[in-house]
Order: structure tokens, then sequence, then C-alpha cells
């Protein structure tokens, strides 16, 4: 019903295009103008909207992504919350081990999810506690160990920092962030662990808590990788041969 941009501008008119907008649409009455702007408008805000929702899948806040992402032995699983689903699949995932999921504990009203959140899309808010299942691989060489790359926007209030905790246990020096800064979008804060677990466990749940009262979750990226650290004695006969051939090329 936009025939206001769709009315041809009669070129003998010695008038600039604007001119002749502006004394159309004076002539125009209030109704219909009212209309019109009613229909730009609801125009405007589904394009505005669909741009920001572009953007905002285009941007996600995979912003430090690990360097062995995709490399054998490795997981990948990333949370968006575009819908209220709960437990929720990841919107991308990479794991051969099975189907990780996210589930949001706590009931209705204090634990919601909220399409539009300030300048984040799909918010999971909740005061008890978001819980990650990822299945992994069959390795638990007792020389192994688990890393968790784990990178998360939220926000649990001013200067605050969500709560780490793994089944099984994870080393408690690694369940602090090692980076943290403002989201590039809007009034969330972007935070990265890097969590490891020994020896490397065939699934690990992942516990994510207010601090104090609520939990504002807007995006959670999970990478995981085994590492198998080969046996002392394997490395010696490693270096050994190392030796010998490089003794031989001489
Ligand atoms: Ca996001
Ligand atoms: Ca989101």
């Amino acid at each position: 019903m936009i025939y206001f941009w769709t009315i041809k501008i009669p070129k003998s008119k010695r008038e600039t295009k604007f001119q002749y907008s502006f004394r159309l649409s004076i002539k125009l009455n209030g109704d219909i103008m009212s209309k019109l702007g009613e229909e730009m408008m609801k125009t405007l805000s589904f394009v505005a909207t669909a741009i920001l929702l572009v953007c905002s899948v285009a941007m996600a806040d995979d912003l430090y992504p690990p360097s062995w992402r995709g490399e054998p032995g490795t997981t990948y699983q990333a949370w968006e919350f575009y819908t209220n689903a709960n437990p929720s699949s990841p919107d991308v995932v990479n794991n051969p081990y099975g189907a990780p999921t996210a589930t949001i504990l706590g009931a209705f009203p204090k634990t919601r999810w909220i399409e539009i959140e300030q300048t984040q899309y799909g918010v999971w808010i909740t005061e008890e506690w978001i819980q990650l299942d990822i299945p992994n691989t069959e390795i638990t060489d007792p020389n192994s160990f688990k890393e968790i790359w784990l990178q998360m926007t939220f926000d649990v209030g001013t200067g605050n920092l969500p709560m780490i905790f793994l089944v099984p246990d994870a080393d408690p020096y690694t369940l602090n962030p090692v980076y943290v800064q403002p989201d590039p979008v809007g009034t969330y804060t972007y935070g990265l662990w890097n969590i490891i677990l020994e020896p490397n466990p065939t699934f690990e749940t992942i516990y994510i808590l207010p601090r104090e009262c609520t939990l504002f979750a807007d995006e959670i990226i999970v990478d995981t990788r085994c590492v198998v650290i080969p046996e002392p004695s394997m490395m010696i006969m490693m270096v050994l041969g190392g030796i010998a051939f490089l003794a031989k090329k001489r």
C-alpha cells in the first residue's frame, strides 16, 4: 500500500522530486498519511529487525575461536538461543560423538526466555543454572587431558562474572575466564574460559551459574579437544630415534 513511492514524477514539471513529493503529501488527507506512516514504520522496523538478525547471525560472538577447531578429536557446538526450546540443541554443531544439549534450569517467571533483551537476540534468563551436556571421545588414557574452550556473551550484573563448575571436576585454576571484554554490539560482556580436565572424560557436563542474582545468557560456544601426552618412555624412544636418524645422516 505504499503508493507514495510508486507515483511517477512528471518530467515536464519544473520542480524537484522533493518539492513534488512534498506538494503531494500535503494533498493527501490525514487518514491516508497516518495509514501510510504506519505501513512504512512496519516495513522499516521489519527491515531493521531483519538486518539486525542477519548481522547478529553473521557476527555471532565467536570472537576468539581456538586454532585447533575442526581437527580430529575435537568437538564444536554453539548456542545463540534464537528459540525458547529447552533443552536447546546447538544452532551450529560439529560433534561426531553425540548430540550436545543446553538445559536451562528453574521455573517461570524467574527463568524465562526473551526474544529481544536490550541489544541481544534470544536470551535465557535464570536464577538457577544452565547445564551443557557434551558427549566426547572414548579416550580415557591416564596421560590424556581435555581442553575446553568456552566463549560466552552474558550479563550477570556490573563487574560480575558467572560461576562455572564441571562434572567431572576440572582444574580449579582454569575455572576463571582468561579474557573478558565488553560485547561488541551491546551492554553485555564477552568472556573466554580455557578449562582443563584430567584425564580426558568421554562426557562432560558444564554448569553455568549467576554469581549473585540473575544470569542473562545470550550466546554460548564450546570447543573441546582431547590431548594424549606420549608416555615418558615413548618420548625417550622418539628422542633417541631422532638422534640416531641425525647421526646416520652425517
Ligand atoms: Ca549474540
Ligand atoms: Ca542470543
